[in-house]
């Protein structure tokens, strides 16, 4: 059992990087345990780190963290209270996997909150790591999860909003660069990624999103497709997206992230690399567009990279002291 003083021990000996931006690759003293993205990670964390600590399994540390703003309703980007699609339904996107190859995902899921753990059910009881739509939800309802409205009276206001003008335009990341927004605020718009190492740096990951606002009905993004939105590779490390799926999945953008890392590029300048790929293949097309890498290693050092300002990730060490850290960028 992982306790928190065996963590600390342990974490205190591993080399660790935290890269807040260019100007400040810095070595921290203490390994790093748990990453996620954007501001609103930082509680994903605590949650992710308090699961550690008394005892729980790497996936179950990141299914915790993704759980906790699946439940917040003020969070329009994830889970209750999510933005919907444009007719309306709020579908859901979520994926969990290991260094083991324990993987599974769902895609386009209605009427349930907390998709992550959707996902892990499928890991743990079918031989299939996807399932989407109606066959998901009825994998769930059969498996005890319980049918909720996620559409709340302030996401439908928004979708209503939204249906004056109708405009398609996916925009991820609209947030304005480098300006703190509580989670939950019109603006703050994005999914959680969450990846934990433990001591002997094992490593397990999570995604989940409510996709791109008022998208089209049956689009799923990168964050349920392993390799795009979420990859975690034995001995090397794991990576996660958040930006415009589409863009991510083209790159296969956290597979990329982890194949840069096993041929020897930190985790930092992996992420940097994806991204730069992505524009140099994709110029113009990604032109006022978000894309953002995380990447966390196996030895604990850690890697954040945006095509725009705003991208935020929260960080927590072996003692389980969480900071926010914005992201170099392009
Ligand atoms: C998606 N990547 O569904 C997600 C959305 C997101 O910042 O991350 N927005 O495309």
């Amino acid at each position: 059992m992982i306790t928190r003083r065996t963590f600390f021990t342990a974490a205190a000996g591993l080399a660790s990087a935290v890269t807040g931006g260019r100007a400040a690759r810095a070595k921290t003293s203490t390994a790093v345990t748990v990453v996620s993205t954007w501001d609103f990670g930082a509680a994903a964390n605590r949650a992710a780190f308090a699961r550690l600590v008394s005892g729980g399994s790497l996936l179950d540390a990141v299914e915790a963290g993704a759980r906790v703003p699946e439940a917040d309703p003020t969070n329009h980007s994830v889970g209750l209270g999510g933005y919907p699609d444009r007719d309306g339904h709020v579908t859901l996107d979520a994926i969990i996997m290991d260094d083991r190859g324990n993987l599974g995902a769902v895609a386009a899921l209605e009427n349930v909150i907390h998709a992550v753990s959707v996902a892990r059910k499928i890991m743990e009881e079918t031989p299939h790591t996807l399932l989407v739509g109606d066959g998901a939800a009825q994998f769930a309802f059969q498996h005890g999860f319980s049918r909720e409205k996620l559409l709340t009276p302030e996401s439908e206001a928004a979708w209503h909003e939204w249906l004056k003008k109708s405009r398609y335009q996916p925009q991820a990341n609209i947030e304005d660069s480098n300006r703190y927004l509580p989670p939950g605020s019109a603006r703050n718009h994005d999914t959680l990624g969450i990846l934990a190492r433990n001591s002997a740096g094992q490593l397990a990951g999570a995604c989940t999103t409510s996709g791109m606002a008022f998208k089209l009905r049956g689009r799923v993004g990168d964050s349920p497709q392993c390799g795009a939105g979420l990859f975690v590779e034995l001995g090397v490390g794991a990576a996660t997206a958040t930006g415009v799926g589409e863009e991510v999945t083209r790159i296969a953008g956290s597979s990329r992230v982890i194949a840069s890392m096993r041929a020897g590029m930190s985790a930092q300048l992996a992420c940097e690399e994806a991204v730069q790929h992505l524009v140099k293949t994709r110029e113009e097309a990604t032109r006022g567009e978000q894309v953002a890498f995380l990447a966390l290693s196996t030895r604990g050092d850690v890697g954040a990279f945006a095509l725009l300002p705003g991208f935020t990730y929260a960080v927590t060490d072996g003692t389980g002291e969480t900071r926010t850290l914005p992201a170099a960028h392009l």
